[in-house]
């Protein structure tokens, strides 16, 4: 294995740098210290022919001015917080609100903005990129100051382990995740319309008109939020289910994983032969279509659009600090927050 580094910037008198290891098998991912921000995963098809399976850019300015999230680390709370309330130990607290009044990835400058440090750990079978972030009291209002670590681990399996840590010097929320957006076709050569999805969950989250968790889990038996067998993506598309009309025409909900790692999630391709598999120690992943995605804007050459992308966001459950019936996001002081999901890609067999 190996890996470079490039200098491509600097932004707030930081060094903006770009990671990019390649593995024995010639799997090459790219990442920047802005955002954590991974930029390209290069993975063959079932002719063995390399290409890109995310969306991203090559440059920050493109980063800053139109990015989703692309690839980017969330935080210091993925998903939205009703109009930005956050009530800890009595004390009620005003986070950012910058989506409609309410609280979204983190605020106005969340991790995804941040310029993080990052060094290099280079293993037998796995290179390494270790980000590492102090996120400041009551910065986007969250209480507590932060000691964040993220590691991206590239083995020679084709395995992407992202590892997601933290630690409060007081009681605060922490609920991080990856924001990148799939499409296995390989350099954007089709939308993800038709990549299947495979995903043991009984339950999906019913959303409120401001896509926020009402607290009401729904059964997926009989509906298109039924992934336990496979399904593609199209089917929430073009389906006239109130809750996929209401996220624009697709998905944009949490589901609730068994807690145990074998909640594998499945992603395949069937044009290209790619599937990625995901395995998670978090209690949910939220399968976001791509629904939003705005066409103002090109993606190395091709012109953004709905559906060019989806995500698969694991993480603890948006807004549970308002649900007290969910798994909670709340860390004590001193308490070791730890996400850990690893992305494996491949070939459908
Ligand atoms: C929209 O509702 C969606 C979010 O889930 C997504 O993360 C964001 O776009 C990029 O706000």
């Amino acid at each position: 294995m190996k890996v470079s580094q490039a200098c491509i910037g600097e932004l707030a008198g930081k060094r903006i740098m770009e990671h990019k290891i390649v593995n024995d098998s010639g799997m090459e991912v790219t990442c920047l210290n802005y955002g954590c921000t991974i930029t390209s995963i290069l993975v063959p098809d079932r002719h063995g022919k390399s290409g890109n399976v995310v969306l991203g850019f090559d440059t920050v300015d493109e980063y800053q001015k139109h990015s989703p999230y692309f690839g980017s680390v969330i935080g210091r709370h993925a998903g939205r917080i009703k109009q930005g309330m956050l009530m800890i130990e009595g004390k009620t607290y005003r986070l950012a609100q910058n989506d409609l009044g309410n609280h979204l990835h983190g605020g106005i400058n969340g991790f995804d903005k941040v310029v993080w440090d990052v060094s290099i750990t280079e293993g037998d079978d796995s290179i390494s990129l270790r980000y590492s972030h102090s996120s400041g009291h009551l910065e986007e209002g969250y209480p507590g100051r932060v000691e964040l670590t993220v590691v991206y681990t590239v083995t020679n399996d084709n395995e992407i382990i992202l590892t997601l840590e933290g630690e409060s010097d007081r009681r605060t929320i922490l609920n991080m995740t990856n924001h990148t957006y799939f499409n296995l076709s390989g350099d954007l050569k089709s939308s993800i319309e038709l990549h299947r999805l495979t995903l043991k969950s009984d339950q999906f989250l019913e959303l409120d008109e401001s896509l926020i968790p009402t607290g009401q889990a729904v059964e997926v038996e009989g509906t298109v939020f039924d992934f336990r067998k496979g399904r593609v993506i199209e089917d929430g598309i073009t389906s006239q289910h109130p809750q996929n009309l209401l996220a624009g025409n697709g998905y944009d909900h949490p589901f609730l994983l068994g807690g145990s790692d074998a909640a594998a999630i499945v992603l395949d391709d069937e044009e290209s032969g790619r599937r990625l598999i995901i395995e998670t120690n978090q209690p949910a992943v939220v399968l976001y279509s791509g629904n939003l995605l705005e066409d103002d804007f090109r993606i190395r050459g091709r012109q953004s659009g709905k559906y060019l992308g989806l995500c698969l966001e694991t993480q603890g459950i948006p807004d549970a600090v308002n649900h007290p019936q969910f798994p909670t996001t709340l860390v004590d002081k001193g308490e070791r927050y730890s996400s850990v999901t690893k992305w494996r890609f491949g070939l459908i067999d």
